[in-house]
């Protein structure tokens, strides 16, 4: 038996191969699950070209054009995916946006415009569309959304970001608590840095995966298939009695006070 068969669920924040979300997606059809694939419509160009053959790939015949910044989008989305499949048992929400120059030089000089869209795009769309799934939801479904170590502590121009996945993280929180009492559950997963669509163009990314690969504690990157993995715990029963929490799949980059001593070694001969 598999641990998806049977269940049903959105996966949003399929952008091309690398997207963190097309590595659960992968997992997720592997054991069994019945995927609808959530596009954002401003990459509608490259919905024939890059998206449809994803979801072939994991095995999905049903693509949904959906706007996190837009409720209409959001509500006409989930009234299609209620039309094909009735109910769902799962929702994932991979995706964020803040504007480029919200992501360098000081975080105090994010426009009003830029951190409310950011905010909007980054933070509120996983909470809207919990409300507008709500009714589709079976007992025992599983939300899950992704978030990063910026959240809890500063770095290096992720500035803006921090901030929208700090507030994420509490969506995360209060969400699993209106939801408790239907034995729905909604969890984070905490990635570790991976090379993705989201992360090109950001100047001095390759030094944080260098940083990460020789200061995890598994002196290692993680892949999109490891976050997959976990992200099959979280949706399936086999986490059914975790809720509200941030499950870190960082390589264990998180619990670390101080990199070894054998880094800095290494960076002083440099
Ligand atoms: O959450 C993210 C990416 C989020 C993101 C990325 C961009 C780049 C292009 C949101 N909005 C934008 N807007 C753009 O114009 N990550 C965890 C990846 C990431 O993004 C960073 C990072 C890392 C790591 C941005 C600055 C510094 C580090």
């Amino acid at each position: 038996m598999n641990l998806m068969d049977g269940k049903k669920g959105v996966i949003t924040g399929i952008a091309n191969s690398r997207s963190i979300a097309f590595g659960i997606a992968t997992e997720l059809a592997k054991h069994g699950a019945e995927i609808a694939v959530a596009y954002n419509p401003t990459f509608e160009k490259s919905l024939d070209k890059r998206i449809k053959p994803l979801a072939e790939k994991i095995g999905s015949t049903l693509l949904i054009p959906m706007d996190g910044s837009d409720d209409e989008s959001i509500q006409q989305a989930f009234a299609t995916v209620k039309k094909e499949f009735g109910s769902i048992d799962f929702l994932v929400h991979s995706m964020a946006y803040a504007p480029k120059e919200s992501l360098q030089g000081n975080y105090y000089e994010v426009t009003r415009k830029d951190f409310a869209s950011s905010m909007d795009i980054s933070v509120y769309s996983f909470t809207a569309m919990a409300r507008y799934c709500s009714d589709i939801l079976n007992q025992g479904a599983s939300l899950l959304t992704l978030s990063y170590y910026g959240a809890e502590k500063t770095l290096p121009n992720y500035n803006m970001m921090g901030v929208a996945k700090a507030a994420l993280e509490a969506s995360v929180r209060y969400l699993a608590d209106d939801f408790g009492s239907r034995g729905i559950r909604v969890n984070a997963i905490s990635a570790g840095t991976i090379k993705t669509l989201a992360a090109s163009g950001i100047g001095d990314f390759s030094y944080m995966l260098n940083w990460n690969e020789k200061t995890s504690l598994l002196k290692r990157t993680v892949t999109t298939e490891e976050v997959g993995k976990s992200a099959l715990y979280l949706l399936s029963d086999l986490s059914s009695g975790v809720t509200g929490s941030l499950h870190y799949v960082d390589a264990g980059y998180n619990v670390q006070g101080m990199p070894s001593i054998e880094v800095q070694k290494n960076l002083k001969q440099e």
